[in-house]
């Protein structure tokens, strides 16, 4: 099978929000945000915007009708700000006009008067003052300050990681449509129709009842859609409220990457003591995220990186402190990973160094520390079937490990100026939201008379391949041809108070709520067949689109069954319902199971480095992964590959940069770099572990979305290991992303950027 909507999207015909014909009276909003990252507002002028040609109307704060706060975890958000700014593109003002073009000329007549105020960037000083969102967390376990004495050798050092613009080909955009009755239709391109649904309900001064949202598909959302489609959406309804016509607004690009937030950056210090075996036996890291100017959703995103501060190794003594950091960046936000990426990249450096300081090559120190099956991690959650080891011993012998030191080594001793590294990243990564009452779905279910299905449930298309997975589910569970399967659109009024989809489990919850509606309607058909047959429904089974009667087919196909449950009056529709079992963590302790299961796999990164330019490619990336058993192995292949992309993107070429008012100057694709198909690695071979059955995911399946991404944080260490190779006596250095410009500064240290510096 391959991805369901494949042949529509080559032919350009799949639909997305805005690809329907709109209709002739449909208004185009367009956002004036604040010029300033942090300052009080003075005044506000939108005369001459509201008389400017073709424009209907120009709303701000005083026009929100309803509860004006909003956020997904704390309400610390205004749709349009008033009295105060606090990041550059903060939403001010929407213009609606007959075309965007009017909208957009009148936009440029706004004038905002600001007293500006010092802008702040720096989470390290945020925290130094006290300016933190929420409360410090801390995760610990076993006696960190006791065992130091012990260690053989302790190493400290600090981390600056850069954050990530989540470039979906499709940017931020929504129309909202007035019904009767003070009703709203909203279409929107999110991952989380509910949480759109409550904020327009709770801004519009209504009942959840009465906004409908309903989403078809995304052109890719990677966690900057969880949360943040919500506020154009919202924009959107309230204009619609405002004027009784349907509303368009559509960010672009260069508005897109200015007004919404992205992967945190974060600043993180640590310490590690290990014995003179390289066994480590104490962790400490402080994490302090960049956040940005609210509060969106960064605490748990928080959390996950102390979830995922080890990594894939067991650590008796482990204690990692972390905060959320408030400064005057656009609300940073999920992204695949959600703060995992950012823990995990520590703990690497941390081994990178300690390795360094005792003469090992890093992924000895790794190898022997790698979680094994029944391990207590520090939140307390056991592993189970864990595969860590496994992935590790089959990459290191599917491709031959030794042979990349070797390869290496050689290689490096006949060239002076292209060197090679090569590093190792195994990936350990929980499944399940970490706030447990998000792990719930629903999923309605219908079958029609002529035997066609219709699935509907609360989970996403975001191109992941969601729709494939759930026809496929549907199709096995009733034992019928997969055509027969239509995955319909996700509407709030078919499903009620859905997760976003998100944390890599909307197959996994989904999937199982569409199996629990299955079962229910194909129990019912079986009795049928039993009536019909005179036979105890519990010998029957369908399979291939028949009814079969102790494994052989009988004459009773689907359509028959079908139109014969009809005609006898038997439910052919259900709700299904799935709330994963067994979570149990407490947020008072931070410990208990946290997750569903862990998802395991190793990668095997080689690069070369030219030493007197600082450019790179990658010559392999090799991958052992496990997959349970796939539901569509292509699908979870392309999530495999397309997450390392997004992993090697973020650690090499993608760099954010602002200048000191807080202005990126990287706001759009020129001048930010995301990787493209010639950047990809010259030879990428990813392998799965023998499939078997994941028995907590649907069909024995696990969730693949987001841990691949972390597999890119390797090329980080393979560079500088070419570094060390040319430079053997620069330190390390800790900073992403590893652009060829910072390449090429650390290879030669003395050299400066500034012309005015001695280059001799
Ligand atoms: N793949 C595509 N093509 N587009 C996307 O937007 N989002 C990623 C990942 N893979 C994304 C994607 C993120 S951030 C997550 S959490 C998961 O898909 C969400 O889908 P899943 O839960 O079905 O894995
Ligand atoms: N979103 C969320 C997530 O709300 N909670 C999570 O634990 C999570 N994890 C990964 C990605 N998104
Ligand atoms: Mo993904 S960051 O959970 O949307």
């Amino acid at each position: 099978m391959k991805h369901l909507d494949a042949p529509l999207h080559v032919q350009g015909l799949s639909q997305f929000t805005d690809d329907v014909r709109p209709p002739r009276d449909m208004v185009h909003g367009v956002v004036f945000g604040s010029p300033v990252a942090r300052g009080v507002i003075r005044a506000l002028h939108v005369e001459e915007a509201t008389a400017s040609p073709g424009v209907v109307a120009v709303l701000t704060a005083e026009h929100i009708p309803g509860n004006p706060l909003f956020g997904p975890i704390i309400q610390d958000e205004r749709l349009l700000a008033q009295d105060e700014v606090a990041y550059v593109g903060q939403p001010l003002a929407i213009v609606l006009a007959e075309t965007r073009a009017d909208a957009v000329r009148a936009r440029a007549l706004i004038t905002a008067h600001i007293d500006e105020q010092e802008p702040q960037f720096d989470p390290r000083a945020a925290y130094d003052r006290g300016d933190i969102i929420g409360k410090p967390v801390a995760f610990a376990m076993g006696d960190v300050d006791g065992v130091w004495a012990q260690c053989a050798h302790v190493v400290e050092g600090s981390c600056s990681i850069g954050g990530q613009e989540h470039v979906p080909l499709e940017t931020n955009r929504a129309r909202a449509f007035p019904k009767e009755d003070g009703q709203m239709l909203i279409w929107s391109s999110t991952q989380s129709p509910y949480a759109v649904q409550r904020a327009a309900a709770k801004i519009l001064g209504v009942p959840e009842n009465k906004v409908e949202v309903d989403v078809k598909r995304l052109g890719g959302g990677f966690g900057g859609k969880e949360d943040q489609a919500t506020h154009w959406a919202v924009m959107a309804a309230v204009a619609a409220r405002h004027t009784a016509r349907p509303i368009e607004i559509v960010l672009h690009r260069e508005e897109d990457i200015r007004m919404t937030g992205k992967r945190h950056p974060y600043e993180s210090d640590f310490k590690i003591g290990l014995d003179d075996d390289g066994l480590i036996l104490a962790f400490e890291a402080k994490h302090f995220q960049n956040a940005g100017a609210f509060a969106d959703l960064s605490m748990p995103v928080l959390e996950r990186t102390l979830f995922h501060s080890t990594n894939a190794y067991f650590i008796p003594n482990v204690r990692v402190h972390a905060a959320c950091c408030r400064t005057n960046l656009a609300p940073n936000t999920a992204f695949r990973g959600f703060g995992g990426p950012q823990g995990m990249f520590v703990i690497e450096a941390a081994i990178a160094k300690a390795a360094d300081a005792m003469g090992l090559a890093p992924d000895q120190i790794q190898a022997k520390n790698l979680l094994r099956d029944g391990d207590e991690l520090y939140y307390g959650q056991k592993t189970e079937r864990c595969m860590m080891r496994r992935t590790w011993d089959e990459a290191a012998e599917a491709f031959d490990l030794e042979s990349f030191r070797k390869r290496a080594h050689d290689f490096n001793a006949a060239n002076f100026g292209v060197k090679k590294g090569f590093a190792v990243m195994p990936v350990c990564f929980g499944i399940s939201f970490t706030k447990s009452f998000l792990n719930q779905a629903g999923a309605l279910v219908h079958v029609y008379t002529d035997g066609s299905v219709s699935v509907t449930s609360g989970g996403i298309e975001m191109g992941q391949g969601l729709s494939t997975n759930l026809q496929a589910i549907a199709a096995r569970t009733f034992g019928i041809d997969p055509a027969r399967v239509k995955v319909e659109a996700t509407n709030t009024t078919r499903v009620s108070n859905m997760s976003p989809s998100a944390a890599s489990a909307t197959t996994d919850l989904n999937g199982n709520a569409v199996i629990q509606a299955v079962r229910e309607i194909r129990a019912g058909l079986l009795r049928v067949a039993g009536e019909l047959l005179g036979a105890a429904p519990d010998s029957l089974t369908i399979a291939h689109d028949r009814v079969a009667r102790d494994g052989k087919s009988t004459e009773i196909d689907w359509n028959r069954l079908v139109s014969e449950a009809y005609l006898r009056r038997r439910k052919l529709s259900a709700y299904g319902y799935y709330a994963t079992p067994n979570l149990s963590f407490d947020h008072a302790t931070n410990k208990g199971n946290a997750f569903a299961y862990h998802v395991y796999g190793t990668c095997i990164t080689e690069v070369s480095l030219d030493c007197l330019r600082g450019i790179y490619t990658i010559d392999s990336v090799k991958v052992v992964h496990d997959l349970g058993r796939p539901i569509n192995e292509l699908v979870d292949l392309g999530q495999v590959e397309g997450g390392l992309m997004q992993g090697l993107g973020w650690m090499t070429m993608e760099d954010l940069v602002w200048d000191e008012k807080g202005r990126y100057t990287s706001g759009s694709l020129s001048t930010y770099k995301a990787p493209d198909v010639y950047f990809a690695p010259d030879d990428l071979d990813v392998r799965f572990l023998p499939f078997w059955e994941n028995e907590p995911g649907p069909l024995g399946a696990k969730a693949v979305g987001e841990p691949p991404l972390m597999y890119g944080i390797g090329v980080y260490f393979a560079l500088q290991s070419a570094i060390r190779a040319f430079a053997p006596d620069t330190a390390l250095v800790f900073k992403t992303p590893m652009t060829p410009e910072r390449a090429l500064l650390a290879l030669h240290p003395d050299w400066s950027p500034s012309p005015s510096a001695d280059r001799s």
